[in-house]
């Protein structure tokens, strides 16, 4: 027996770890094929709480912290929540500890399965479904013209003067007052300042000045894209028209905002990327227990302006006890071969591993709390929009957990409906396309750039597309465009660019940038990307007022 302990302790200790005597005699004990073992580097310390993980790409770094915190009878739940985590460990190796169940613990649970306002309702409005189908170039034309079909009735009301087709010019005389509908093909500056807009439609494409002389049009004329869908009024001069007005589908001027009639509340989470060394354990662990009303946080309560919120306990309680939504706006996981060397980020280096990390922390949210998922270009799919939603074969505790929806992105729910109440649509984005806005738009790129969330949000909504540029996505040409912002959301909640914006009321829309619950990356250190981390806004959607709850350590 002596003899099988020192062969144990010698493997083990020539790959320069430590065995606890409790696992020495489990190996024994159980015959546990040990030889096979092949750890993690960074592993310092093997009990039998760690030891059946140890095919998991964990970072043993940071396990050992929180044991040392543990031992030290700090922070006892966030080891143990670890180890939750990292899953895989066998309930018979786990110390039995049974949960005390107090008067209090019985109350609380009572009152949070207590129904004062109706049970969280989801429905899906739009989900994008994949089609197997081979793409030739015929499709992407085709795309286009689907395009400028759906965005046309958008505009049709608003022209005063009718709206002729580009082929029928040729009937007016020179001067008439003509409005066209049509996509920008492009946009070129003339020596003098000028602007022209070579516009297209269905039946031809047609040259537009903007005189530099009209100093608000030109201003306006700034805020074009390529390929999106306008209408102009001009004057027509042969060849060419004389622009003095351009029309973006745009919102409309004046939209009540939309109340509840209940009390009731919406979290927004973004950008988790589980898997990434720079994943944010520990505040997402407190976010859950916050959710679970472990932990409170009232002191880390904030407006939308950054002000600290006066909340007492009790407000604190009745919040959580109506919270009945949780949107996440996509990068679940941090992926794998997302960007090259990604694998030095890495922390769980398999897809399958980083998606069941996330169910494990996730199910710790009540049930009857719905959840609404949709993926970012981290997540294990294609990154051409529209994109799917997860695929259970990489996902599947995630995708069986009960009170998961899981919806294209973009996709749509609509939330809170009742038999008096309509709901609130919400549109989820994950925001691939922003960069290239941020950049493009001149007025952007000048006021902040990727860091205006709140200016690129409101520019696409403006031109209720979400990608209307060809070059700012990758997508998928389908016989209809789905990115076209056709139905105008209540709820605008992106992600991406891992910095929070919360505007509670634009138009009429609420617009939700999420935080990230990722730290700075060297990448996003060397591009200037600031992210604003472990922030957790929630809406209430009687008042559609939105707080922000910080966890930022
Ligand atoms: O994106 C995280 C952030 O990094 C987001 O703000 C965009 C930015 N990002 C990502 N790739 C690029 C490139 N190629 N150029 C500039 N900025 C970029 P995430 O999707 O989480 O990786
Ligand atoms: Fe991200
Ligand atoms: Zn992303």
């Amino acid at each position: 027996m002596q003899d099988k302990k020192e062969k144990v302790i010698d493997h083990f200790l020539s790959k320069d770890i430590l065995i606890s005597e409790e696992l020495i005699d489990t190996i024994l004990k159980n015959n546990i094929q040990y030889e096979l073992f092949d750890p993690h580097s960074d592993l310092l310390f093997l009990n039998d709480d760690n030891y059946s993980s140890f095919e998991k790409n964990i970072d043993w770094k940071e396990f050992e912290k929180f044991k040392v915190l543990e031992e030290k009878g700090k922070n006892k739940d966030t080891y143990k929540q670890f180890l939750d985590v990292i899953g895989g460990i066998e309930e018979k190796l786990i110390e039995a500890k049974p949960e005390v169940i107090t008067e209090e613990k019985i109350s609380e649970k009572e009152n949070i399965s207590k129904k004062e306002t109706p049970e969280s309702n989801v429905e899906i409005v739009f989900n994008y479904v994949e089609k197997a189908k081979k793409r030739e170039v015929k499709d992407f034309v085709n795309y286009y013209r689907a395009r400028f079909k759906q965005m046309e009735p958008m505009f049709r009301s608003r022209l005063s003067n009718g709206v002729i087709s580009i082929n029928k010019l040729n009937i007016k005389s020179i001067n008439d007052k003509v409005s066209l509908i049509g996509l920008v093909n492009q946009i070129k500056e003339t020596k003098n300042g000028h602007v022209i807009i070579e516009l297209e439609d269905l039946t031809g494409v047609i040259n537009v000045l903007i005189s530099k002389n009209n100093a608000e049009l030109i201003t306006l004329s700034k805020e074009l894209v390529l390929d999106e869908v306008i209408a102009l009024d001009g004057t027509y001069g042969k060849d060419i028209i004389f622009s003095d007005n351009i029309y973006f589908a745009d919102l409309s001027l004046i939209k009540e905002l939309k109340k509840s009639p209940v009390e009731e509340y919406m979290a927004f989470i973004g950008d988790p990327h589980i898997g990434a060394n720079e994943f944010l354990f520990e505040e997402f662990q407190n976010m859950l227990d916050w959710i679970n009303g472990k932990i409170s946080m009232v002191d880390k309560t904030f407006s939308v302006d950054n002000e600290a919120l006066k909340v007492s306990i009790e407000e604190e309680k009745n919040m959580l006890s109506k919270l009945k939504y949780i949107m996440v706006s996509g990068d679940l996981i941090d992926g794998v071969g997302i960007y090259p060397n990604q694998e030095a980020d890495l922390k769980i280096k398999d897809v399958r591993d980083q998606y069941e990390v996330f169910a494990k922390l996730i199910s710790q949210v009540p049930t009857h709390i719905k959840i609404v998922i949709s993926a970012g270009n981290h997540d294990s799919m294609r990154i051409a929009e529209p994109q799917p939603p997860i695929y259970k074969e990489y996902a599947k505790t995630l995708c069986e957990l009960p009170n998961i929806i899981n919806i294209s992105n973009p996709g749509i729910v609509n939330i809170g409906k009742t038999e008096i109440f309509e709901g609130f649509n919400v549109l989820l984005y994950h925001g691939y396309s922003f960069v290239y806005y941020a950049d493009v738009i001149e007025d952007i790129r000048s006021k902040g750039g990727l860091t205006r969330a709140d200016l690129i949000m409101q520019l696409l909504l403006k031109k209720r597309h979400l990608a209307p540029a060809h070059g700012s996505t990758l997508y998928i040409p389908d016989e209809k465009d789905n990115l076209i912002i056709t139905t105008v959301p209540d709820f605008f909640v992106t992600g991406h660019i891992h910095r929070l914006t919360a505007i509670p009321n634009y138009k009429g829309v609420s617009l939700l940038n999420c935080s990230t619950w990722m730290g700075e990356t060297d990448f996003q250190e060397k591009v200037g990307l600031k992210p604003q981390v472990a922030k957790l806004p929630i809406a209430n959607l009687r008042t559609r007022e939105i707080r922000i709850i910080d966890f930022e350590k």
